[in-house]
């Protein structure tokens, strides 16, 4: 039997082919889960659309914008009312406005740390208080999130600071939801050629820096992520709670 059988699962985060979620979600597919996705808005619609197809036809799918507690509470209504459980949930969202993410660090205006925290930190907690009341069966809570939370990795700002902000989040809610089995952790990738990756100046030169740099070598590919988000979904991980995973060839690690 498939290790995700008898799961029903909810991804945010999906906007093309090359997203993070889209590589976790069909790893979920995979392995026996039932899925519903939501989109940001109606530009993205048509792609996740088309991206689901693939699974056939009943796939729930929903506008959220994460900024939108109207949204959200119709997301959670529509889950319960479909699924009647859950017990997964991918967070893989994150936007700072692009300004924030060229200048310096120091010049970050408060509406552009506001809007980042909004969306890349805080949308964890809500959709977590969301999904609670679904998963009575317990659940697994997975974040993306990225190594620029911890040391400064120039350019990456207040995405950072946000990240930062993610990860204590996790830790947090995986005190407060343990006790009903579910369980919240953070996947650390390393850098993926994806659309919020696209537009870095610099991004082909740092996914050469872990290529010469880390352990193994190379960049981690998306089915690996897929992988890790299957192991964090599964009975495997039942006693993992509060943690962030590396899934970047080792790069963290290394001090020099
Ligand atoms: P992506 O552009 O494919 O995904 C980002 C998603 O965030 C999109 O689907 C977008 O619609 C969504 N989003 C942004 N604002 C939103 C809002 N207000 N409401 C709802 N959704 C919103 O890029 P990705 O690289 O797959 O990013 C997914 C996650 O992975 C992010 O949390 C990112 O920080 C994290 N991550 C990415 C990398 C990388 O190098 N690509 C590395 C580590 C972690
Ligand atoms: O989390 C991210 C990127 C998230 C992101 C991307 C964008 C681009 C478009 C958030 N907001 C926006 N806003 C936009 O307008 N990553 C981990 C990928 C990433 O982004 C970087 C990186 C890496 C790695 C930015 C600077 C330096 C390194």
């Amino acid at each position: 039997m498939s290790l995700l059988t008898g799961k029903f699962g909810i991804v945010f985060g999906v906007a093309n082919k090359r997203s993070i979620a889209w590589a976790i979600a069909q790893a979920w597919h995979r392995e026996g889960a039932k899925l519903a996705f939501t989109y940001q808005g109606e530009r993205l619609k048509e792609n996740v659309e088309e991206l689901v197809g693939a699974f056939g036809g009943d796939t729930l799918m929903l506008p959220c914008d994460v900024t939108k507690d109207e949204e959200i509470a119709g997301v959670f209504k529509a889950v319960g009312e479909k699924f009647g459980k859950l017990h997964l949930l991918l967070h893989s969202v994150a936007f700072a406005p692009k300004d924030a993410l060229e200048g310096e660090f120091v010049n970050t205006s408060r509406e552009a740390f506001r809007v980042a925290h909004d969306v890349s930190a805080y949308s964890l907690v809500a959709l977590a208080r969301g999904a609670a009341p679904l998963m009575t069966e317990g659940g697994s809570i997975v974040a993306m999130t990225y190594y620029g939370s911890e040391k400064v990795v120039p350019h990456y700002n207040v995405m950072g600071v946000a990240k930062a902000a993610l990860e204590a989040g996790t830790r947090y809610l995986a005190y407060d939801l343990g006790p009903k089995k579910i369980r919240v952790n953070c996947i650390s990738a390393g850098p993926v050629n994806t659309l919020a990756a696209r537009g870095i100046a610099g991004f082909t030169e740092m996914l050469k820096h872990y290529e010469a740099h880390s352990p193994l070598k190379r960049n981690v590919l998306p089915e690996e992520l897929g992988a890790t988000g299957t192991f964090l979904a599964s009975d495997g991980a039942a006693a993992i709670t509060g943690q962030v995973i590396y899934v970047d060839c080792g790069y963290q690690i290394m001090g020099m």
